[in-house]
């Protein structure tokens, strides 16, 4: 007979994530049989600013507290129906576990009971699994084939929604790919990181960070924030290209205007005004002016080829809006073989989507956000999806975030290879990153950080 621990007990509360709005935290306490010892473990849920379209659902309370965006009501499922469901379950029966939790709510897209509720206790039950069978989460997660450190895609200079500058695409990301060990990565990445906020300031540059903690000055073209990024990792002594390498998050969905067809840039459109001795111009949103600037999908492609040209940009992520097929094909058969394009607002961690891209041959890698699509094993097929068709994974945190690093494990326990998970600046960053360490320690010479 297989080991029971018995689910005896799961319990959510409201707390607050990293942009100060409420997120949902559960607990789930569970005991085993034989020595009737009581565990429990606790994880919380992350939100996106630029979500995708076809993200499962995250329900918010929508009355007048926190502006909306409280989750009382999804507190309440937890406590309520999904406890009822879920005591007496075996907790170390995680694909049993969500499928019950994926029945209860009968959607599609878990707008019943709410992807964030059933996430929450999703996340909590692996975590209590773990603990209850003294194992590191990446290890019960991963067996015995965990053994990869992830290289950090750090974004350090900020954009898009998740920022207020001048910039229109979302993030700009550092690669330390010439180091030896996730450790040496993550101090490289850190120095960069300290010579830029360096070389900002002397230029009189905003050194503000951004929702992931990235700096977010105003540049004046799209091209200024790769020079800078190029001139830190030269200040810091790497070898731009060799050691260091840059990626970035297009999020091209949020500049995308259904009703013309174009890519609007309010960013660039402002700073045109300036030149052209207008103020700020009228381009204060996301919002399509007559005169702002804008591009079709074949103008994008063109700008990301010449960027990729000059720069030594790795890894484009959403170059297109998240449901322009024929646009990504186009991009795919472009670019594809020179660099990894990430489908992120486009397969919405959904094994489905996936599957149509792969046979659609779009993207050639896939952006790994939990809270896209709700529970571990889906998470799980996601990732074994995309393998299986030689699929990159990048494992990835959303902007709005809290201290737990679940993802960090999950990385390690699917030998992604990649981690997004923000700039070494805030500590709902630092904290997948630290983890990180402790698990590169914990593996010792069994540890391996290839690129
Ligand atoms: C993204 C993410 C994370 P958000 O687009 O990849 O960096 O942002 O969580 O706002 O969707
Ligand atoms: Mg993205």
């Amino acid at each position: 007979m297989s080991l029971m621990i018995q689910i005896v007990d799961v319990h959510a509360r409201q707390i607050l994530d990293s942009r100060g709005n409420p997120t949902v935290e559960v607990e789930v306490t569970a005991q085993t049989e034989t020595t009737g010892k009581k565990i429990t473990a606790r994880e919380s849920v992350p939100s996106g600013a630029s979500t995708g379209r076809f993200e499962a659902i995250e329900l918010r309370d929508g009355s007048e507290r926190y502006f909306g965006l409280g989750v009382e009501k999804v507190v309440e499922h937890v406590n309520t129906k999904i406890k009822d469901a879920l005591v007496g379950k075996n907790v170390l029966e995680q694909r049993e576990l969500d499928r019950i939790l994926v029945e209860l709510d009968g959607t599609d897209n878990k707008g019943n009971l709410g992807a964030n509720a059933i996430l929450g206790v999703s996340l909590a039950c692996a975590k209590t699994a773990a603990k209850a069978l003294e194992m590191p989460l990446y290890r019960y997660l991963g067996g015995a084939g965990a053994y990869r450190l992830p290289v950090p895609m750090m974004n350090v200079i900020n954009g898009g929604v998740h920022a207020k500058n001048s910039l229109d695409f979302q993030e700009f990301m550092i690669m330390p790919v010439g180091a030896k060990t996730f450790s040496e990565g993550l101090r490289m990445g850190a120095e960069v990181y300290h010579f830029l906020r360096q070389i900002l300031n002397e230029d009189g540059l905003s050194t503000a960070v951004g929702d992931e903690g990235g700096f977010a000055p105003d540049f004046h073209q799209l091209r200024d924030v790769f020079t800078y990024l190029k001139k830190a990792v030269e200040k810091a002594g790497y070898e731009v290209g060799k050691d260091v390498v840059f990626s970035m998050d297009a999020a091209a969905s949020e500049l995308y205007d259904e009703e013309t067809g174009y890519y609007i840039f309010p960013g660039e459109s402002r700073e045109a005004d300036k030149d052209a001795g207008k103020g700020e111009g009228e381009h204060s949103a996301k919002d399509y002016c007559k005169d702002s600037v804008k591009r079709t999908a074949e103008e994008m492609i063109c700008l990301y080829e010449d960027l990729v040209k000059e720069f030594p940009i790795v890894s484009i992520e959403d170059g297109l809006y998240e449901d322009d097929w024929d646009g990504w094909k186009e991009l795919t058969k472009r670019l594809g073989d020179k660099v990894q394009l990430v489908g992120d607002d486009l397969f919405v961690t959904n094994p489905k989507r996936i599957k149509c891209g792969i046979d659609l041959g779009v993207a050639n890698a896939v952006l790994i956000k939990v809270n896209q699509i709700g529970t571990v094993t889906e998470a799980l097929e996601a990732i074994e999806k995309a393998k299986c068709a030689g699929y990159r994974n990048v494992i990835s945190h959303r902007s709005g975030e809290t201290e737990d690093s679940f993802i960090a494990d999950l990385a390690v326990a699917v030998n992604a290879g990649q981690i997004k998970t923000g700039a070494p600046c805030r500590a709902e960053r630092t904290s997948k990153y630290n983890q990180l360490l402790r698990i590169e320690e914990e593996l010792g010479e069994q540890a391996a950080y290839l690129f």
